[in-house]
């Protein structure tokens, strides 16, 4: 193999290593508020922004969000735009979904017990449940524009995996404080840390 060639070759090699390479991005977010734990904050989600022409393949997992005991079960679930969600009808009882929350909303109408419905969330943001029959199920989407979300754990902990390298915006929503944003450069491999401070 004459150098040149070489060269060429491992530069080919490079690019395809470059493509395929990813990155954990792991962190924490901090809530400096006296008085307030995060547990009283209900779920956060801590997710990569979507840039301009950049689009990835939503997860093929299609996670499932019961109607069991005449709640939906979980209450609250995060996806990526995209994403599709199985909503069975655990109950001995008729149910529906319903969300009047644009662009996402939806009626899947009444259906039986042992009975399912699945859907896909093709716009990012949050999307509030409820059942016509029964006032008290309350539940919510959270639909992050990419794959790369986390909900963070009781001690604010998250792990946003396979990550590409460059550069990112990192946001966080949470129902009850302002959305953050903060922008980071994730390595071409490895783990990266994050610190985010939910209140400035
Ligand atoms: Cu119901």
């Amino acid at each position: 193999m004459s150098r040149w060639r070489a060269v060429a070759v491992f530069a080919v090699l490079a690019v395809a290593a470059a493509a395929g390479a990813e990155s954990d991005l792991r962190g924490r977010v901090l809530l400096d508020l006296p008085g307030m734990l995060l547990s009283d904050l209900g779920p956060i989600v801590v997710y990569v922004a979507a840039e301009p022409g950049v689009a990835v393949a939503p997860p093929a997992a299609i996670p499932s969000l019961h109607q069991k005991n005449a709640a939906f079960l979980p209450g609250f679930l995060a996806i990526a735009a995209g994403q599709s969600v199985a909503m069975p009808n655990d109950d001995m009882i008729f149910h529906n979904v319903f969300s009047y929350s644009k662009p996402n909303d939806f009626d899947l109408g009444l259906y039986a017990a042992g009975e399912s419905r699945t859907l896909a969330f093709k716009h990012p943001g949050v999307v509030k449940l409820y059942c016509s029959i029964h006032e008290s199920m309350n539940g919510m989407i959270f639909v992050s524009p990419t794959p790369y979300f986390d909900v963070v754990d009781s001690g604010g902990h998250f792990a946003l995996r396979g990550v590409p390298p460059g550069k990112h915006r990192i946001r966080t929503w949470n129902e009850k404080l302002p959305d953050t944003e903060q922008t980071t450069t994730v390595p071409p491999s490895g783990v990266s840390a994050l610190e985010i401070s939910l209140v400035p």
